[in-house]
């Protein structure tokens, strides 16, 4: 008989389902997370810093590329391994489980799955240990949520390719050593016009990588551009594997499935700082916990809290059976990342004035999930991404457009 326990941080029991050495790895990225990030993330986000010490610390402890076989420098993890992990960064700032997504999923995985051998032995050792850092660019300024009218061109010449154009909002950008950029490929062939993912390091000329100013969100990740003024990229930093708008997209379904883990620690985290709030403070004679109004926001919490970690676990179950389809992703991350940013909002409108302050962490975690709902696909796209594959519908342009 097992025993009936009520526990408000998890109450379906729902850790209980994560395998043992996946919840290894989950005590291990917790310890680090709280003991080592969380005294830094407060300074970090108002200084708008990204400690680079702290992508090293992650890469020591194989917290990099965890689902990346080992031969490369991965731990050879299932991606349940790499959802835990997701979901102790953003407990304490989604801008380093950010900074995890984009070396692991969006940089790690395209070179594995979609690059040579060489590829594969001259990057991912020195990405999995944060020795070097890779970026990822696919929006462009006029095309963000529609990637495939992308205008970036990469034009064949003797020896390789000419890249033109400039990708924006890219996470990590302005620090990056490696960027994986998304291009239309005009070899003159029967494939002009394709896309095609390219390897640029920094220091090809012709690059820049200026920073995005003035973010109100995810202060501490550094964001930027990927300006591309007639880059030479040489043909063995071309990837070879893959054409189409499939080669982006699938690394989009790894690094949405990780913000659907990540998230579930946002959530929990302000819930917790905002119910240890509720028990403490008192007004008019009476702590604010026993006032009818705060515990049906406590219990509204808890509800979608439950719901996202048990979606969260069947997700990484089904991925890692490799039967997660990319319509089952596109309902976790719009259903996660929709949860966390309201349950932060009415956090923070439980902490009353302290709320507005730092220190109490929520409008931290507020400002974040505005970027999270947003970014990797916001939270209407996944929603006509779901709306298409019910009715088998196209409603991405506007009926009557003949497009
Ligand atoms: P569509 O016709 O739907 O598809 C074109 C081709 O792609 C295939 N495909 C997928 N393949 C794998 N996984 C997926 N999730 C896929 N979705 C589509 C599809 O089968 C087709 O293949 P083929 O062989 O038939 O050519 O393309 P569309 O142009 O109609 O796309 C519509 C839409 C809205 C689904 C898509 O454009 C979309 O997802 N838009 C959102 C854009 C987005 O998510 N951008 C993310 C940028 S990266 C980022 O935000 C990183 S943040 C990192 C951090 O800091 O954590
Ligand atoms: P738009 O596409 O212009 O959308 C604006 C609004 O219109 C949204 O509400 C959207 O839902 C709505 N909309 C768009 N089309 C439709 C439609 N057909 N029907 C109804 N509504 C619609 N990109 C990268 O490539 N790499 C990165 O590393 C990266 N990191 C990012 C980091 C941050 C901090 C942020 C904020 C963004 C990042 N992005 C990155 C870009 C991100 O993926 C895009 O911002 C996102 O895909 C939305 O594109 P957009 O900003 O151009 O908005």
């Amino acid at each position: 008989m097992g025993t009936k326990t009520f526990n408000s941080n998890d109450i379906y029991h729902f850790e209980e389902l994560i395998s043992q050495e996946d919840r290894m790895i989950m005590d291990a990225a917790r310890e680090y997370a709280q003991t080592q990030l969380e005294p830094r993330a407060l300074e970090g986000n108002q200084d708008e810093q990204f400690d680079i010490g702290i992508a090293r610390e992650m890469g020591d402890l194989g917290l990099l590329g965890v689902f990346i076989p080992e031969e490369y420098g991965g731990a050879g993890s299932s991606y349940t391994a790499y959802g835990v992990i997701n979901r102790e960064l953003d407990r304490v700032d989604s801008a380093y489980r950010s900074f995890v997504s984009v070396q692991s999923s969006l940089v790690m995985h395209p070179i594995h799955v979609f690059g040579t051998e060489e590829q594969r032995q001259k990057y991912l050792p020195r990405l999995a240990t944060g020795e070097i850092i890779g970026c990822y660019g696919l929006t462009e300024p006029d095309h963000g949520s529609d990637p495939g009218s992308m205008i970036t061109s990469a034009k064949k010449i003797d020896g390789g390719w000419k890249l033109n154009g400039s990708k924006t909002w890219i996470t990590n950008s302005p620090i990056a050593d490696l960027c994986v950029v998304w291009a239309k490929a005009y070899d003159g062939g029967d494939e002009d016009g394709v896309i095609r993912g390219f390897l640029i390091e920094r220091g090809t000329e012709g690059l820049s990588t200026p920073k995005v100013k003035n973010k109100m969100s995810m202060r501490a990740s550094p964001t930027g551009e990927i300006v591309m003024q007639d880059c030479f990229i040489p043909n063995e930093n071309a990837l070879p594997d893959i054409r189409g708008l499939k080669g982006p997209f699938s690394c989009l379904n790894n690094a949405r499935f990780g913000i659907v883990w990540g998230v579930v620690g946002v959530a929990e985290n302000c819930y917790q700082r905002a119910r240890d709030y509720v028990l403490g403070r008192t007004q008019f004679g009476y702590p604010l916990a026993s006032m009818q109004l705060i515990q049906t926001k406590l219990a509204n919490m808890v509800t979608d809290i439950t719901q996202m970690q048990l979606l969260a676990w069947r997700l990484g179950d089904l991925k890692d059976k490799d039967r997660a389809t990319p319509e089952m992703v596109s309902l976790a991350k719009r259903n996660n990342a929709g949860a966390a940013l309201n349950i932060a909002r009415v956090a923070r409108d439980m902490l009353g004035g302290n709320g507005i302050t730092g220190d109490f962490r929520v409008i931290h975690h507020m400002m974040n999930m505005e970027t999270v709902n947003t970014y990797e696909g916001t939270y209407d796209i996944h929603g006509l991404v779901l709306g298409r594959a019910i009715t088998e519908i196209q409603s991405f342009v506007p009926r009557g457009n003949d497009q």
